[in-house]
This record gives C-alpha cells, structure tokens and sequence, in this order.
C-alpha cells in the first residue's frame, strides 16, 4: 500500500495499491491510524463486490446494521443504500439522504467509530460530501464559548431529519412523532470529549440531531449557546464556504473510510436528474467510542 498526503492542508490522505482482500493484519492497522490521524482515508482504485465490501468492514471492526430496514441493501442487510435509482420500478434505499450536518449516530446511545462510503454510481455534477473537522473546529472556539461548554452534556435526537417511509403515509404525524421518541428517544452525550485514540477534544454537536445543552446538574443552558456552536464551527452556512469545511468528490473506484468521533458531514448532492447511488458500512472499532465513559 502506497499513502499519499494532499498537497494542501486539506483533510485526508489517498491509499493507492491497497487490496482489502489480501490486506495483512499490519496494513489494517496502518489504514487505521491513517483514518484516525489524517480523518478521512480514500481508498483508491477499489473494485469490490457487496460482499467484499461487508468483509472489509469486518477487518476494522464490528458492522452495526442500520436501524430503519427501509435503508437496507434488499440482499446485505449490512450495506446502507442512498439511492435515486429504482430497480424494476422498486426504490431501492432512500434517496438524498444525509442532506444536513451530522455524525452519524450520533443520536444512538452508543455511536460507531468509522463510516464507510462506497459509491457506485457517481453523477457528474455536483456529487461529494463535506466535512467539518470537530477537533479543529473545537480548538478555533473562542475561549468563552469553550468555558460555557466545558463539563456539559448535548441532547441529540433524529426527530427532525427523521424520513417517512412509504408505510407512514396516512398515518397521523402525531403517531409516528409518538414512535420516533420511542425507539431512538433523545440521548444526552458529553458536549465535548476527548478522542479515544490521538486524545484531541472533539466538539460533539451539529446541526442536525443536536437539540439542547445543559451543566452538570441536568439544568438546560441558555438556548443560544448551540446556534453560536452552530455558527462558529461553519454549521449555518447555507453555501458551505467556511474555512473549516472540506469538499470531498469522487472518483470512480474511490472507497473512503472517515473517522466518525471526530468529523461531522453532510451530503452534496446532485440537483441535476443523473443517477447517483452510494453503498455504506458502519463499524464499531476496538476503542471505546467516548474514552472513559465505557459507550
Ligand atoms: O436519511 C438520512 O439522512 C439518515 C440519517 C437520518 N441518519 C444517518 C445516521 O447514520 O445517523
Ligand atoms: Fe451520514
């Protein structure tokens, strides 16, 4: 395997020459710490079918299926489908998904540590993901804004990016508000943690699942605490030019695995009627997600 860092500070490296099928254990770890150190890890050249693509996922960790079926591959329940393109009429997966800055899981107790995103039909224009940094985004705060979070928790909920699914239609929106607070009630994470692996602070919130601060004492903080969060990380931005967000495209053969505790992201995607299609894996990794909380 050959690592190439980008010519620009920009985030991530290219791994050229890397084989998930034949990969020894030595140059697993090595992807891994270049996933940790350098956050998002393209993985070029790959031509993997859906098995080989689960079967890398196992290689760094433990695959955790998605909770809402209506995302699953219809043959690999593991394989996350964003998808516009119908196959024999069927909507296979969901499309435009994740059109909004998130983690993801970052609503569940307990969040994976790396995404994998393979896509397989890429449209010309305007097809990629952005991301934001958190650690960085974190150490670019202010001093009072980091005083006013330290030592607080983040409420986080999907309940409005949640996607309706065909079977919802004619159902009273408050039933199915009703079931959303049920099976992924909101869940209160640590504002900021410290990463399990390079020990940097990372910044836990976004846009899309985060709902509300509060201290120690379970008390909810002033309610603008999160839109200044929001705005200093680059999170308001509707054209996503701030300084702290990257553009990720792709290429065909491009497999990218990012680092999920420290990245936040949110989808690009295509306004023109081009066929897009994106295959993902999510792994729980061998560290706790938080260090020192045991999630
Ligand atoms: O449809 C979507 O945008 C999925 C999103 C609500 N969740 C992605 C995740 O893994 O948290
Ligand atoms: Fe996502």
């Amino acid at each position: 395997m050959r690592i190439q860092a980008p010519e620009s500070s920009a985030l991530g490296v290219e791994i050229h020459d890397f084989d998930p099928r034949s990969a020894s254990e030595q140059e697993i770890a090595e992807l891994l710490h270049q996933v940790y150190t350098a956050k998002i890890v393209v993985l070029k050249g790959q031509d993997l079918d859906s098995p080989g693509f689960i079967d890398l996922g196992r290689r760094l960790g433990e695959i955790d299926v998605y909770y809402e079926p209506m995302y699953h591959h219809p043959e690999y329940r593991e394989i996350f489908v964003s998808s516009n393109v119908p196959a024999d009429g069927k909507q296979i997966g969901v499309p435009k998904t994740g059109k909004f800055w998130h983690a993801d899981y970052q609503f569940m107790p307990r969040p994976f540590g790396l995404t994998l995103i393979y896509p397989q039909v890429i449209p010309k224009e305007n097809r990629g993901t952005y991301f934001i940094d958190m650690g960085r985004a974190y150490e670019s705060l202010p001093q009072d804004l980091k005083d006013a979070i330290a030592g607080t928790r983040a409420e986080q909920s999907p309940r409005r990016y949640f996607k309706i699914r065909p079977s919802d239609v004619y159902r009273p929106v408050s039933e199915l508000l009703e079931e959303i607070e049920r099976k992924t009630p909101a869940v209160k994470h640590p504002t900021t943690f410290t990463h399990p692996v390079t020990g940097e602070t990372v910044l836990y919130i976004s846009e899309g699942f985060t709902c509300a601060l509060e201290n120690e004492a379970g008390e909810r903080l002033d309610d603008s605490l999160v839109p200044r969060l929001l705005e200093a990380t680059g999170q308001l931005d509707p054209e996503c030019t701030h300084p702290l967000t990257h553009l990720q495209t792709y290429e065909e053969g491009d497999l990218l695995v990012w680092d999920n505790r420290s990245l936040i992201h949110r989808a690009l995607h295509t306004t023109t009627p081009e066929p897009a299609v994106s295959h993902r894996v999510t792994v729980h990794d061998a560290h706790p997600f938080f260090a020192g909380t045991g999630a």
